[in-house]
């Protein structure tokens, strides 16, 4: 990965566990300066987890960087559980996190899934949010979810999709989410373990602009796959929980709310038209188009546009 954009690597100075609905137990992490700007990250997926390199968007002097894994996955505990895992416990946890932490207003990061939940966030508790910096827009619209696993990518990546596809017949590929929920979540665990590969294969090879093989290999690997594969489905099936178009039609409470929105070109997974309605539907938001990026963080143009907005807002919220 190509990490010049970003901070050094850095430790947490503080790590905990927080008991919140039962059976889960949120992993929380805090970097940088207790004194900081304080900034929440919120990782992809669902269910993707926080990885090393999340903690370096933030000047370490600056900000007092929170970072999570949401229910089920990472760290937290249980390991993929779906009982109780939706996007509004997501955005309580939030709020249970802030609390706990005595923090009045934060500034909210999150990229992919985690732009989905920082923007339901901030159209709930819009008072909290100090301001926005969101990444590769997923609006989570029956459009969005269509373009990634009915038609749109599968155009861009046909030999990917033939991949994903293959392990499911004739019949169950009319249905591909629920064909791929009744194996995820079945009681074979060797099945649910191969569909959970092949699920998380066909968004990791999507992510990046160029093949890149440890990206693969990440999101491949069982102890990141099933949680992934397991939480992303759940959420879709249940259309993330969200009314229809409810995201952008509610984009009008983050009136005031400073914002950046930073979206690579050639994002497969989340369509540059996400990124682009929502700025229009959010007068306080500035839109980037990385001109030479796909979907991830990891990106090189990404990584750079990200830390420029973060040095930016902590500069302002000083
Ligand atoms: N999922 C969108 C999302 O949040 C449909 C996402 N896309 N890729 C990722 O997350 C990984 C980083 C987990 C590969």
């Amino acid at each position: 990965m190509n990490q010049s954009a970003l901070y050094p690597p850095i430790e947490p100075y503080n790590a905990f566990e927080l008991a919140v609905d039962p059976p889960h137990r949120l992993y929380v992490e805090e970097c940088g300066n207790p004194e900081g700007v304080p900034v929440v990250f919120l990782h992809g997926g669902p269910g993707g987890g926080c990885e090393p390199y999340h903690r370096r968007f933030f000047d370490p002097r600056r900000y007092r960087a929170v970072l999570l894994d949401q229910r089920g996955c990472g760290r937290s505990t249980p390991y993929g559980e779906l009982d109780g895992n939706d996007t509004w416990a997501l955005v309580r946890d939030l709020e249970a996190i802030r609390e706990r932490l005595g923090i009045e207003r934060w500034v909210v990061f999150g990229g992919s899934w985690g732009s989905t939940l920082a923007l339901a966030y901030a159209e709930k508790h819009p008072d909290r949010v100090l301001g926005l910096i969101v990444r590769g827009i997923f609006l989570c619209r029956q459009a969005d979810l269509d373009w990634f696993y009915v038609h749109g990518a599968n155009r861009i990546f046909p030999e990917h999709w033939e991949d994903f596809i293959a392990l499911l017949s004739d019949a169950e590929r009319a249905d591909l989410a629920n064909a791929y929920y009744r194996r995820l979540t079945g009681p074979d665990a060797g099945i649910a373990e191969a569909a959970a590969r092949a699920w998380s294969t066909w968004e990791a090879s999507c992510a990046t602009l160029l093949p890149d093989p440890e990206v693969i290999e990440h999101f491949t690997d069982p102890a990141v796959a099933v949680a992934l594969a397991r939480i992303e489905c759940h959420y879709f099936v249940n259309r993330a929980f969200l009314e229809p178009d409810q995201l952008l039609r509610d984009a009008g409470r983050l009136a005031g709310i400073p914002g950046v929105i930073v979206h690579g070109r050639w994002d497969a997974i989340c369509m540059p038209e996400g990124a682009h309605s929502l700025h229009r539907a959010w007068p306080d938001s500035e839109l980037v188009f990385v001109p030479d990026a796909g979907h991830l963080a990891s990106e090189p143009g990404i990584q750079r546009e990200l830390v420029r907005a973060a040095d930016n807002f902590a500069e302002r919220f000083a």
